[in-house]
């Protein structure tokens, strides 16, 4: 996601506000020694009490859980453990996305840190489709390993788990995707086989609850595997939860390195750990903060040639880092190799000590992602094309022949962004189409398919993402139902984005230590929102146009005035008349300009005041 709101979001929005016990916020003001801003947004994130305050606001990786406590991690470590004793080769399967790859990078590393024969499988998204799959089976039987690790995916691999189990092979599942549960009616297993869809690994939200024992393991449909590391097993709810395919890699070379060797440094891995967590958009908080927060001061640090390198070509060497900086930088190069070539050479990238390797491979990765750029880009416009000639409806269903399967699920994410509709975007093949859906909060769409499935050849995902495929003839009758269905559910005003707003502040709340503070609880990201502020009746002063689409001006509400910015919002200009007041939500930072240091208000939204 970019920072640039849409023009249609930024139109049509509800705004709502949190609103707290005014007593409480006081207390909790006091006793934490924070500002009652910052408390009201403690209090609108669930976290309630001084001691919670204090250790949001001071991550620090001594924080880090016992990996021993996530199920299955002692196993697996004293498989690994046997495999360096008998010298046994052991293979990698990982994913071709850069929480999948961090993930390889992870567990290969620690591996080769042990002086294990180590070698790995990405598969390739056109050729092998998601997964842990029986292509990777083939090549640990070619290698010789007599035990695969998969790291991010597996946890749905009955077919490659059973296979193995017939070769011998010993397989260790590390994952972070939901698994299947057993009173599912439907079990989706393996659904697509060969070249299944990519958008069906992201983890369904659906979770069980209380905290499991070794007997809950029962209520899962789980592969036939040596042992299962998955938080979404046994740690429901817990600060692991919600850890990345990365994060559980991380986890695991966390436990081989408090039982083996003390040369393992957990700094070496937290950076890649950061890089999947941040990628794979799970929540902020818990040990991913950790994880994101130290890990985000290595890679700022450059202490990985192959980043070192991946910043440079993106150009953001020597800044200051952000997840929402990595998201249009960093992280794209990467998933470009998995989206338009070959992802192997990434794990080239993130474990050399060679700073021209790393540069070469930065490159290639930097071209692929223009390319990717533009193969996006023409999709997306041909879907707009498309659109614009019949229409919004509910739910946006736009196919073609030719659409890259490596960019439907982007391009499905920006037009409903964009547009504030459930989107299917989808690609033909002859008489197969495969697509890719993205929704919008008030919209399941993993529900919405399920009453759709006589159409539908398979399909799967999560309240808001998922993928499908159908035959080409049934396009037409499955957008009827998916609008009919999701038009008998929803009122107008789902359709409508709301704004949710931390507090309603008067100006005089805001200052630099408030800005001090807000920035404490960095880094913002999915589950970790960068704080929005409101405030009512203000006075527009010499609003002006900057650089075409920023829209600059003074606000004043009783005798203080703050500068402030719109990033583009220049559309509003024609309606703020310096006499009229507005309300505005926005964030407040210093800005640092000639050696002078200023408040400043980065406004996201206006509207006239009530
Ligand atoms: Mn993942």
């Amino acid at each position: 996601m970019l920072y640039a709101p849409s023009f249609y979001a930024i139109m049509h929005r509800r705004w709502l506000v949190n609103k707290t016990n005014p007593e409480y916020i006081t207390y909790l003001s006091k006793t934490a020694s924070v500002s009652p801003v910052l408390a009201q947004i403690f209090m609108n994130r669930g976290i309630k009490t001084p001691v919670e305050i204090s250790s949001f606001l001071n991550p620090h990786i001594s924080q880090l859980s016992d990996p021993f406590d996530i199920q299955g991690v002692k196993i697996a470590v004293d498989r690994i453990l046997t495999a360096k004793t008998s010298g046994e080769k052991v293979l990698v399967h990982g994913d071709y996305d850069v929480d999948g790859l961090s993930a390889t990078a992870i567990i290969l590393k620690a591996l080769k840190m042990l002086g294990i024969d180590s070698h790995y499988f990405i598969p390739n998204r056109m050729e092998h489709g998601y997964g842990f799959n029986l292509s990777s089976v083939r090549k640990a039987k070619q290698t010789g390993a007599a035990l695969i690790i998969t790291v991010d995916c597996g946890i749905t691999s009955f077919e490659a788990a059973a296979l193995c189990k017939k070769e011998g092979i010993d397989v260790i599942i590390t994952d972070h995707h939901e698994p299947i549960r057993s009173q599912n009616e439907n079990p989706p297993s393996p659904p697509f086989g060969k070249g299944g869809i990519a958008a069906l690994k992201i983890p369904s939200p659906s979770r069980g609850e209380g905290k499991g024992g070794g007997d809950r393991i029962q209520e899962f449909l789980l592969p036939d595997a040596l042992v299962i590391v998955n938080p979404k097993i046994s740690n429901h709810k817990s600060s692991i939860s919600d850890l990345s395919g990365a994060g559980v890699a991380f986890k695991l070379a966390q436990a081989l390195a408090t039982v083996h060797n003390p040369q393992f440094a957990i700094h070496d891995f937290l950076d890649l750990a950061a890089l999947g967590t941040m990628a794979d958009v799970v929540p902020l908080t818990g040990e991913n903060r950790l994880i994101a927060k130290e890990g985000l001061r290595l890679i700022e640090d450059g202490i990985r040639p192959g980043l070192r390198a991946l910043k440079k070509v993106s150009g953001i060497e020597g800044k200051v880092l952000k997840p929402g900086l990595l998201s249009f930088t960093i992280i794209p190069r990467i998933n470009a190799a998995g989206r338009v070539s070959d992802s192997n050479d990434v794990i080239k990238l993130l474990l050399t000590d060679s700073e021209d390797e790393a540069l070469d491979i930065s490159s290639w990765l930097d071209k692929l992602n223009l390319e990717r750029q533009q193969i996006e880009e023409d999709v997306y416009q041909a879907a707009i094309y498309k659109l614009n000639s019949k229409g919004v409806s509910p739910v946006i269903v736009l196919s073609s022949e030719g659409w890259h399967q490596g960019v439907i699920g982007i391009v499905a994410s920006r037009i409903a962004e964009a547009f504030y509709r459930p989107t299917f975007i989808i690609s033909i093949e002859g008489n197969i189409a495969r697509g890719s859906a993205r929704s919008i909060p008030s919209v399941d769409i993993y529900k919405a398919l399920t009453g759709c499935k006589e159409f539908l050849a398979g399909f799967g995902g999560h309240k808001q993402a998922a993928g499908l495929k159908l035959e080409s003839k049934n396009i037409l009758s499955f957008e009827e139902c998916i609008n009919r269905i999701v038009s008998e559910t929803l009122t107008e005003k789902d359709f409508i984005p709301s704004l949710e707003i931390d507090a309603v502040v008067d100006f005089s709340d805001i200052n630099f230590n408030l800005t001090k503070e807000l920035g404490m609880l960095e880094p913002f990201g999915f589950g970790n929102a960068e704080p929005l502020l409101g405030a009512k009746r203000l006075e527009v002063l010499y609003p002006k146009i900057v650089k075409d689409n920023h829209l600059k001006m003074k606000l004043r509400q009783d005798n203080q005035s703050i500068d402030a910015i719109g990033f583009d919002m220049a559309v509003f200009f024609d309606k703020l008349e310096a006499s009229t007041t507005i309300d505005a939500v926005f964030t407040p930072f210093i800005n640092e300009w000639e050696g002078a240091r200023s408040l400043q208000l980065n406004l996201k939204a206006l509207r006239p005041s009530l």
